[in-house]
């Protein structure tokens, strides 16, 4: 078998081939609260979770983003990607008698203490060649001996220029002098079929939020590409308001159906871009909804009604 081989025709652009790593001071930092709750499902001792394995596998799979307008994140779609072209490389290795699984592990804290990536004031990673568009895939994995080449440690590098324009631009404060705070970060509240007032007020953008990654000028050398005619038509404010989420749901993964958010995040982009010609599918939809999706629901027209 030739594994960087297998990495490239899986499509990812590269593959980092790390010990099973020990990280005790993240699983110490997280029990001390300090993480964002998405940081939970995060295994904390591999060792023990993966007893047969005796390697990781970081793949990088870049992406190029939608240009602002498109007000979609750019990041899921290549999310799900990379997620099939992981799961069809751990399929190509089990035909090839090695046992492959999928990891959750601290793939931004591993590339730093690699140095294979630098971590930004946005507390984005940054990799030369991709910036900071890229979705790190990993796979724990029981390699025969002749294949462990292990990737050399590289010395830590520095790439941020400290313009402080993410820090200008985050709409939350998540980022400041300080460093980044999840608590400020958009991203982090809008996960369900309700978000806190200031998250809806704030957002510019389906899936996420990207301004942070937009304004940063180690990105700019990246070309937007425009939304294809299926992706435009998946994320139309109106179907995702009315609950046709299928669509998008191909494109992005079922696991993004969580709860009402996608119906629940175009009802407040509606509001945002003040798209009063939605109000009649706004409240008719509300007037179908119960629980928290329908506050945000309400959310959406007395804002629109204020507009018109
Ligand atoms: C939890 C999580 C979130 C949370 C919290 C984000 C955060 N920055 O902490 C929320 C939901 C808010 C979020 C948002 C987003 N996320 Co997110 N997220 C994760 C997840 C699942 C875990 C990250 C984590 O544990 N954070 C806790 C921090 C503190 O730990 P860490 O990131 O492992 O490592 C840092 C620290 O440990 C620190 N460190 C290491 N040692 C030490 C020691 C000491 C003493 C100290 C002080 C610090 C320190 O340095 C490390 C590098 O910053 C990862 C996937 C994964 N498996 O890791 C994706 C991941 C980080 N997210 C990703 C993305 C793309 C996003 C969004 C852009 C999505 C979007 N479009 O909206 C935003 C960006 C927000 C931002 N500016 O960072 C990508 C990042 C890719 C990249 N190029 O960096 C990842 C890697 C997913 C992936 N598989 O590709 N995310
Ligand atoms: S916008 Fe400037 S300060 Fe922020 S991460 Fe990019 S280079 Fe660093
Ligand atoms: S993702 Fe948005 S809210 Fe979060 S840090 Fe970046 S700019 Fe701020």
């Amino acid at each position: 078998m030739n594994l960087a081989e297998m990495v490239k025709n899986a499509g990812f652009a590269a593959g980092y081939l790390l010990p099973v790593p020990r990280y005790e001071e993240w699983t110490r930092r997280r029990a001390s609260g300090a993480f964002a709750p998405e940081a939970d499902w995060i295994e904390g001792d591999p060792a023990a979770a993966w007893p047969w394995a005796n390697a990781l596998l970081l793949l990088i799979w870049p992406y190029r983003p939608y240009a602002p307008d498109a007000a979609l994140s750019g990041y899921y779609p290549a999310s799900n990607q990379s997620y099939h072209a992981m799961q069809a490389l751990a399929k190509s290795l089990a035909d090839q008698g090695v046992r492959a699984q999928r990891a959750a592990v601290p793939v931004k804290s591993l590339l730093v203490d690699h140095g294979l990536a630098s971590c930004l004031d946005s507390d984005m990673l940054f990799i030369p060649g991709f910036g900071t568009r890229f979705v790190i895939q990993a796979l724990m994995a029981a390699l025969p001996k002749d294949e462990l080449h292990f990737t050399p440690e590289q010395t830590p590098f520095e790439a941020c220029i400290h313009c402080r324009r993410c820090q200008r631009a985050c709409p939350g404060g998540a980022i400041s002098t300080k460093g980044y705070d999840w608590r400020g970060c958009l991203r982090a509240f809008e996960d369900g079929p309700k978000m806190p007032e200031w998250v809806m007020e704030k957002m510019t953008c389906l899936l996420g939020c990207e301004i942070c990654q937009d304004v940063c000028p180690l990105n700019h050398f990246i070309r937007p590409r425009p939304l294809t005619e299926a992706e435009s038509d998946a994320f139309r404010l109106d179907r995702l308001i009315a609950g046709d989420i299928q669509p998008a749901l191909a494109l992005i993964g079922k696991n993004m159906k969580k709860g009402g958010k996608l119906t629940a995040q175009a009802a407040v982009l509606a509001a945002n871009r003040k798209r009063t010609d939605l109000l009649p599918l706004l409240e008719e939809r509300a007037a179908q909804t119960d629980g928290p999706l329908k506050d945000t629901l309400q959310w959406a027209i007395s804002h629109l009604k204020n507009e018109s």
